[in-house]
């Protein structure tokens, strides 16, 4: 039996404003042709399907189109929720499409959802924290769950698995190896106080599965051995992704060792551009999605007006000259409640290096009572 293992779809997810709608609708097509071609019979994907918890009109008709082909081509299909998704918005019609082996499973009440198929049985394990199991124990047993490794060994202890059947987890988790963490990138907005190891599980503890179907990760990568992995986004959705290779991971129950990475080239392709303005305005047009880094030292104005006409899709741009040399002046942290004022002076200085003269000072005061005179 050939299965197929995406995940973190993100469906209706943008990037600076620039949206992803026919990437994906792309991509998906291009999922569709690989179930086709390898004569795929169980599609898993482990969480994150939209990227918000209320997906636009376009993602849910897209993610509808994908399930109903697949659906055609009898395919069975195995979801289940991960952070991003809204339990309820994504269970909608579950029950009736279990008839049609298209099988959600968003919530957990005590025992992890099993199907079979042949010789193989998967279990269905949604996007979990330890408080979503409070209500299934006393009080003096949930004070023992004090992370996400004790709530899965707890989950794992009600279980009985099947050694004599091949069994396959999907979970949408983070998942840990000899306490090192797996690459992230910036597309997962994880915040660090949640990927401490408070909340990472221990990979050991998954050891009775053949195979483990992990999301939550962006970056494809396997955890201790190839059969625990993570598939990734089947696009890039952060500039820090430019050099992954996105993919698919195909795999044989029978012979479930011998894993297959199936690479996923996209609609358009993601670059960043650096140099200075002169040195990007003589490259080669291209319709790929661009972050551009300029070098220059000199103030350009309205630089990305020109980039555009060049690099359509060029969608953000940072100056990384020699007085910011991290770049990025726009990704510094702004305080909420800073008046016009304050904002010109941090971006002043953060432009050009320095604190504004006495002179440029009183310029800019005059400046900003004029317009609240205007007001
Ligand atoms: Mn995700």
């Amino acid at each position: 039996m050939k299965i197929l293992h995406t995940s973190d779809l993100h469906l209706g997810k943008n990037l600076s404003e620039e949206s992803f709608y026919e990437d994906q609708k792309y991509i998906l097509d291009e999922i569709l042709n690989i179930v086709k071609e390898r004569a795929i019979k169980v599609v898993m994907i482990p969480g994150d399907i939209y990227d918000k918890s209320i997906p636009s009109s376009e993602a849910s008709m897209m993610f509808d189109k994908f399930l109903t082909n697949l659906s055609k081509m009898n395919v069975t299909i195995l979801i289940t929720s991960g952070n991003h998704d809204s339990n309820e918005r994504l269970s909608f019609g579950s029950k009736i499409f279990h008839e049609l082996n298209i099988h959600i499973v968003t919530s957990y009440e005590g025992q992890m959802e099993k199907i079979s198929m042949d010789d193989v049985n998967f279990y269905l394990l949604p996007f979990l924290k330890p408080f979503h199991l409070k209500h299934l124990m006393e009080e003096k047993e949930y004070e023992k769950i004090k992370n996400s490794n004790d709530m899965m060994k707890w989950i794992l202890n009600r279980e009985k698995i099947d050694k004599s059947k091949k069994n396959i987890l999907l979970a949408h988790q983070f998942v840990m190896w000899n306490g090192k963490l797996p690459e992230q990138c910036d597309s997962e907005s994880i915040s660090i106080n949640n990927v401490g190891t408070l909340d990472a599980i221990d990979v050991n503890l998954l050891d009775d599965f053949d195979y483990v179907a992990l999301g939550h990760i962006h970056r494809p990568q396997k955890i201790k051995r190839e059969t625990v992995r993570y598939s990734g986004t089947p696009l890039r959705y952060s500039f820090s992704e430019v050099n992954d290779k996105k993919s698919v991971v195909i795999l044989d129950t029978d012979d479930i060792k011998n894993i297959e990475l199936l690479e996923l080239k996209p609609l358009r392709n993601m670059q960043v551009l650096r140099g200075t303005f002169e040195e990007i305005m003589n490259q080669k047009p291209s319709d790929d999605i661009i972050k551009v880094e300029l070098e220059d030292e000199n103030t350009i104005l309205s630089p990305m007006e020109e980039i555009k006409q060049r690099f359509k899709n060029a969608i953000s741009l940072v100056f990384v000259n020699k007085y910011d040399s991290n770049g990025a002046f726009q990704s510094k942290e702004r305080k909420e409640d800073a008046s016009p004022y304050e904002l010109f002076h941090s971006f002043f200085a953060e432009q050009n290096g320095r604190d504004m003269t006495q002179e440029e000072d009183e310029y800019i005061k005059s400046v900003m009572e004029s317009l609240k005179e205007d007001e």
